[in-house]
């Protein structure tokens, strides 16, 4: 195997013989060989396209879920993702029926075999390495881990039945591209293009969760427990909680949320429940110890899974992308109803969560909140009360490396808010920073998707400022990355003109030297130093 799509990739440069994560070689191999047919499939819908034929829906959501299944810590079951690779083979065949022009058909394409001695064959020549030019290599997984972001946005969309052709046909034409003789020029435009597709995938999603449950308004979540029996939600998908509430409703089991699903506490068709009553815990990398302690059952519906402990793992159940050998896979196409009644009878039988922390959090800084109070943050600023806001969005991660992101936030002067989104935040979001003038120094807009409101921000400060440009803002960035989700956040942010963007606590490992030179000069991105030198760098 050879996998290095995330910031805790072995020693900084990929994983050879299993996954830092947990993921098994095997898996590792079958999810290269995945994003092989994929590319395939990608490859006959882009041309049945250029010949004026239709894509159902129903493809375009099994390209976007191939893709999101994936990206890190969503799925570590080997069946589902052969079963994947069959499926996607199946649809292929019956697709090339309907094109006319069978000429200059790509090896991907071409590719077809059910037999798994022979699969496991083929994915050893067919993953990242197979690419030997390593500034080509670097560009083309660059593109493709943007894609696995952008697919996971797309996908919680689609389930509350939204959708964006147009992103859709982006994302599969690039797929093809990634498997064609592009000069390194056109792969670099091809990763911008893919940053704007991730604006408009965010956008998407902005879209879909605003009008389903409201826009996220400023929200008190508890942190402590309740005496009920409980169960834990975790990964980003708002349409499963939602289900589970309803279904959980006068059952006397209550719901908490843990790590990327503290956000949904802020939305005001999914805080209406009396059920929903806190978030539990802090970051996923904690899971080990605050799944143990919360007693109950936990459904995750998307990434980020940790290996689970023998202790607890009966209590873990999946849904949607993710999975792990043993645990429980409540079915559930998208759009479709999921029958949650196992985990609640589940539930019955628990404790209640062990407390292990209490007080609350404050959050819900979306951007219509935000924007809301557009004219006190203005007043701030020109008062000189504010001096800088900080993007501090993205991920957390097991690394003590990481703990610069508390480092960095407490040694922030007072005149400074932090503009998070996604579970970076946990690095801060107890801290205690206090506020200015009525405004939180830690100003929570949501999921990692949820950077697009910060991006919304920024946008509109800059009108409300008067700024040609959105890097002469006050605002400075520096944002901590760990999977896929914050590549296509960083690409967007790029693809939005935003300049001298530091990233940590490592630059990715797929970047080649090359690469990484061709941010610096045209984008500004740099690393991250100690703190002190940081603060003075960017906040001075
Ligand atoms: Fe955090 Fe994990 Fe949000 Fe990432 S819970 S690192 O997937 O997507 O952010
Ligand atoms: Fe390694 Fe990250 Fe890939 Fe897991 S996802 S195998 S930790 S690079």
């Amino acid at each position: 195997m050879f996998c290095f799509q995330c910031q805790e990739t072995a020693g900084n440069s990929g994983c050879t013989v299993k996954g830092v994560c947990g993921k098994s070689s095997e898996v590792a191999r079958m999810q290269d060989l995945l994003m092989y047919a994929t590319k395939g499939l990608s490859e006959v819908t882009t041309k049945l396209r250029a010949e004026g034929k239709e894509v159902s829906k129903e493809i375009n959501h099994h390209i976007t879920l191939n893709l999101f299944t994936t990206i890190t810590n969503a799925n570590f079951d080997f069946d589902v993702f052969v079963n994947r690779v069959y499926q996607t083979l199946d649809i292929k065949k019956d697709l090339l029926e309907k094109l006319d022009n069978k000429e200059n058909l790509g090896e991907a394409v071409l590719w077809d075999e059910r037999d798994l001695e022979k699969m496991d064959e083929k994915s050893r020549k067919v993953g990242v390495l197979a690419t030997e030019n390593e500034d080509v290599r670097s560009l083309r997984e660059l593109v493709i881990y943007g894609l696995k972001g952008l697919s996971a946005y797309s996908k919680h969309a689609n389930v509350l039945g939204f959708d964006n052709e147009e992103v859709d046909i982006f994302l599969q034409e690039a797929m093809y591209k990634t498997t064609l003789a592009l000069s390194v020029d056109e792969l670099i435009a091809l990763v911008l293009d893919t940053g704007a597709a991730g604006v408009k995938g965010m956008e998407l999603l902005d879209n879909a969760n605003t009008s389903t449950y409201g826009n996220p308004e400023i929200t008190e979540v508890n942190i402590g427990v309740k005496n009920n029996p409980g169960i834990l939600i975790s990964g980003h998908d708002l349409c499963d909680l939602k289900q589970l509430l309803e279904q959980t409703k006068g059952t006397g089991v209550d719901v908490y949320t843990h790590s990327e699903m503290l956000p949904a506490n802020y939305y005001p068709e999914l805080k209406k429940y009396d059920n929903l009553v806190g978030n539990y815990g802090n970051a996923w990398w904690k899971q080990k110890e605050e799944f143990e302690s919360f007693n109950g059952p936990i459904l995750m519906t998307t990434n980020c899974i940790v290996p689970p402990k023998d202790s607890y793992k009966d209590k873990i159940y999946t849904t949607g992308s993710a999975g792990f050998p043993g645990c429980k896979h409540i079915e559930g196409s998208t759009g479709r109803e999921k029958d949650f009644t196992e985990i609640i009878e589940h539930a019955k039988k628990c404790q209640p969560p062990t407390q292990i922390e209490e007080g609350s959090i404050v959050g819900g800084f979306a951007h219509n909140q935000v924007i809301s109070l557009a004219d006190k943050i203005v007043e701030a600023v020109k008062a000189g009360d504010i001096k800088k806001f900080v993007v501090m969005a993205g991920c957390d991660g097991r690394h003590k490396s990481r703990n610069y992101y508390t480092d960095f936030a407490k040694a922030l002067p007072n005149d400074t808010v932090i503009l998070t989104a996604g579970c970076a935040k946990y690095k801060y979001n107890k801290l205690n920073l206090g506020d200015i003038g009525g405004i939180p120094r830690v100003l929570d807009a949501g999921q990692c998707n949820d950077s697009y409101s910060l991006a919304v921000i920024a946008m509109k400060l800059q009108e409300v400022f008067g700024l040609d440009d959105i890097n002469e803002l006050p605002i400075v960035y520096n944002i901590a990355w760990y999977e896929q989700k914050a590549v296509i956040v960083l690409l967007a942010l790029l693809a939005l003109g935003v300049k001298n963007i530091h990233l940590g606590p490592t630059l990715p490992a797929f970047l080649s030297p090359n690469v990484v030179n061709v941010l610096v000069e045209n984008f500004g991105i740099a690393g991250i130093g100690t703190v002190e030198d940081d603060i003075e760098l960017l906040i001075k």
